[in-house]
């Protein structure tokens, strides 16, 4: 493999991962196609701090000019959070990004593609993607699930949404062999809500034993990363069914419009947020940030066990 001439990586992260210090891997697709400008630049922001506040390296990432970037400055945050010529990239359009030089915000899929490069084992984010309702006709899987199955990275993030099939995303996730760690709670979050009614086998008591669990997983050379459910602090929570009106009515419009394939996540996110006239967002702010600082933990813990 040769990827040194692709990767980009700030002195700051190289050093940290160089001397197994913690490193939280953060996305941006999440302020790229996910968030309102200029909300989205406070938070990326914020949870970079957060991260730091715990003791952890952040590590942003993006492709800017042919290269895949780890750690983003100020000027290149703004770029992403502007979101002006800024493309959705999942794992099959990465190496069309970087060839022809155009600039991407990452997915779940290429940031934990990305971060496996670099050396960083611990992804925060707010949700995954994953299979879609009706995918039994659509076919649409998110790609962040394969990515689940042979990258070694573990993402840490509040569950999925219910715009989602819950249900048939978990029984993917076992098929492929993906571990699901619940933190603290045997419910399989759903983003908004602390339970989605889905059940998961274990909770962990805390950030160690989750560090353990990776450490045994990779110890044992067995491939890809692991879901570690973060559900939303109680105080953000929303109900579950005003919020499956919401995605409900979310899914209808995409239907009607025909929204298709890359376009349907942001479509459905953008209207969920317009339809809550906002509450949402306070929530999904606040469930990222709590995300990034489990995340931090679990590297600070994994970082003493190595
Ligand atoms: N779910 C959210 N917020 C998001 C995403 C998913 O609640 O911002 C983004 C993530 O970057 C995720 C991607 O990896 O959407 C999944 O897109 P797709 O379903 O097209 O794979
Ligand atoms: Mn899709």
């Amino acid at each position: 493999m040769n990827t040194e001439e692709y990767l980009s990586i700030a002195p700051e992260i190289a050093a940290a991962v160089e001397k197994k210090l913690p490193v939280v891997a953060l996305e941006s697709t999440i302020l790229s196609h996910g968030m309102p400008y200029p909300q989205n630049v406070e938070f990326a922001h914020r949870v970079e701090e957060i991260v730091r506040a715990e003791g952890a390296v952040p590590a942003t990432t993006a492709i800017i000019g042919g290269k895949l970037k780890v750690g983003l400055n100020a000027a290149e945050l703004e770029l992403m959070c502007r979101a002006e010529n800024v493309g959705k990239v999942s794992r099959r359009d990465v190496a069309v990004y970087l060839a022809s030089g155009r600039t991407g915000a990452t997915t779940v899929a290429t940031t934990m593609l990305i971060a496996a490069l670099a050396g960083i084992k611990i992804f925060a984010t707010g949700g995954i993607g994953g299979v879609h309702r009706g995918a039994a006709e659509t076919m649409d899987i998110s790609a962040d699930l394969q990515e689940l199955a042979h990258t070694p990275v573990a993402v840490v993030g509040a569950g999925a949404k219910s715009l989602l099939d819950i249900g048939l995303t978990l029984e993917y996730l076992e098929t492929m062999g993906v571990p699901v760690i619940g933190v603290g709670t045997e419910d399989f979050p759903a983003f908004y809500c602390r339970k989605s009614g889905y059940k998961l086998d274990y909770a962990a008591s805390g950030p160690e034993e989750i560090a353990r669990i990776l450490k045994t997983k990779w110890d044992l050379g067995l491939e890809g990363g692991a879901l570690i459910a973060n559900p939303i602090p109680e105080e953000y929570e929303l109900d579950f069914e005003e919020m499956e009106a919401v995605i409900n009515r979310a899914l209808a419009l995409a239907e009607e419009k025909g929204v298709r394939g890359k376009d349907t996540t942001p479509f459905l996110l953008t209207h969920i947020k317009e339809m809550t006239e906002g509450v949402s967002f306070a929530s999904n702010l606040e469930l990222a940030y709590n995300n990034a600082r489990v995340a931090s933990r679990i590297a600070a813990a994994l970082s003493r066990l190595d």
